[in-house]
């Protein structure tokens, strides 16, 4: 239950952080629908505050709800409606990010995104409404000053207030049926799923709860959900403890693929269940997201669109590797960790232009079009299920097939001419990643003729059905 993402076994979902809906009902209908994405995870959709004090409308003002009506920086509810809808057309799901730990921090009050009074301090939110009782008090908090401080401790850490965010009582019955009222609401609108952000801060009993009042969505079958828990080994929360309840986002693995991309030889490990990395069927994956590509939340050693080169090898390796299900990020540049999306003087988010390359402009990074990212949906859908065979991994290079679907190759120095063994039939296929501008060949012992060149991408891969 709760792992079906409804996208018709479909494989790879982006992140369009921070896009309008108006944007993305357009992306769905241009790029992800005809490239096989299974669908979009987008920014919060509820009223959220309006942060101006410490900096001018930070990104970061999504994750302090007001309210649960749908009408945020991205767009208001039609805008919301029109968008699933259209996406849902092209067999593009929608999946938002849902932030019901908590509502706004402490020392903010005034008005949200929907114009709903507010005022943190006095634990007032009359646009759900919640109340002074329905958040977890003093008693139930064993820190001291109410703030989440040690992550040793399970009660600490899900009855504090993470960074000094309202933190909701989600053992109480109203509590849980408001949360349920804001999900079921979006899943009559169509959407297929939920990002439960900051899940490690709740009990997965009160989520499991919740659950339990979900209406099934369109199509039948419960909503997709997987589950924001940073567990790098650090802390008394495991996210084993959420498996049931979805899958569950595997952070550890953004190290290690970081790791691999620097040293090739580590790439089979890349995997360790000995680091207590989740299960394949459970484990949520991607390389970096839009917490710790500026440092947030578990940052570290990372690989992002910063580095390109390296990044692009990272996310297509993700891809065609046989482990958990795939996120792709879509940034926006920045300088500030802070800073918000591409604005307009009235700090509303630019509009995503595309470029005659099929780039982005005004700002917006769009590594999901890049060809090594974006080509590599189809991929990853056309191997589902197969296993991972004929590993090859030697000096810079590291190679492997998928059952007798696809094959993949990368080169860290950007060259290699070499017969490999692959599971596919004779052919000559359509290199992906360079949009079959290269052909490949395989000879009638499934010999693969491996290509890489300087000249372009130091990745290769091909499918079966994708033949020049
Ligand atoms: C902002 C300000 C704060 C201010 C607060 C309240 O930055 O200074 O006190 O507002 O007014 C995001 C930003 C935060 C921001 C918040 C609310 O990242 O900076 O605070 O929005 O606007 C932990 C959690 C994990 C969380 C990360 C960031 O466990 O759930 O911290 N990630 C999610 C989202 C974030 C979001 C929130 C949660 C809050 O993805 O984008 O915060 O809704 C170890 C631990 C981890 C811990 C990590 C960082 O790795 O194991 O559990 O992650 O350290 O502390
Ligand atoms: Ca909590």
């Amino acid at each position: 239950e709760f792992t079906d993402p409804h996208c018709d076994g479909k494989q790879v979902i982006v992140h369009l952080f921070e896009w309008k809906w108006t944007d993305i009902a357009q992306e769905c209908e241009r790029y992800l629908g005809p490239k096989g994405y299974c669908g979009v995870q987008v920014s919060p959709a509820n009223e959220h505050v309006m942060v101006t004090k410490e900096y001018p409308r930070p990104w970061w003002e999504r994750y302090q709800p007001v309210s649960y009506k749908l009408t945020s920086r991205s767009g208001n509810e039609d805008q919301f409606k029109d968008m699933v809808q259209r996406c849902k057309k092209v067999g593009v799901r929608v999946f938002v990010d849902v932030v019901v730990n908590h509502m706004a921090g402490l020392g903010r009050k005034g008005q949200g995104t929907a114009g709903s009074g507010f005022d943190s301090d006095a634990l007032s939110f009359p646009g759900v409404p919640f109340g002074r009782d329905n958040f977890n008090d003093k008693s139930k908090c064993p820190s001291g000053d109410g703030m989440v401080n040690n992550y040793g401790d399970p009660n600490n850490v899900r009855n504090c207030y993470l960074v000094g965010l309202t933190d909701l009582d989600q053992s109480q019955e109203y509590v849980r049926d408001k949360i349920a009222g804001f999900f079921n609401h979006m899943i009559d609108i169509g959407v297929a799923g939920f990002r439960v952000d900051a899940a490690k801060h709740m009990w997965p009993g009160d989520i499991g709860a919740i659950q339990g009042k979900l209406k099934n969505v369109d199509g039948g079958g419960k909503p997709f959900f997987y589950h924001e828990v940073i567990d790098q080994n650090d802390g008394a929360i495991k996210v084993t403890e959420y498996e049931s309840l979805g899958y569950v986002t595997e952070f550890r693995y953004c190290q290690k693929i970081a790791w691999g991309i620097k040293n090739f030889g580590q790439l089979g490990g890349v995997v360790d269940y000995g680091w207590g990395m989740t299960k394949s069927s459970n484990a949520f994956v991607f390389v970096d997201n839009h917490d710790n590509q500026r440092g947030h939340g578990g940052g570290g050693n990372l690989l992002t669109h910063k580095q390109p080169r390296d990044y692009k090898m990272a996310v297509a390796f993700t891809l065609a590797y046989n482990y958990g299900f795939t996120r792709v990020m879509s940034s926006y540049s920045f300088d500030s960790t802070d800073q918000g999306p591409p604005h307009n003087s009235d700090y509303s988010a630019k509009d995503v232009t595309i470029n005659q390359d099929g780039s982005c402009g005004n700002g917006w990074v769009c590594e999901h079009r890049w060809n090594p990212i974006g080509n590599m949906a189809a991929f990853r859908n056309a191997v589902t299920g197969t296993d991972l065979n004929n590993w090859y991994n030697q000096g810079d290079v590291v190679a492997f097939g998928r059952g007798n679907k696809g094959f993949f190759a990368m080169a860290k120095q950007g060259h290699a001419q070499m017969q490999l063994k692959s599971g596919m039939p004779a052919g000559s296929y359509c290199d992906l990643i360079t949009d079959c501008k290269k052909k490949i060949n395989v000879d009638g012992n499934g010999m693969v003729s491996v290509n890489i060149d300087n000249n372009d991408e130091p990745i290769m891969a091909i499918i079966v059905g994708g033949h020049s």
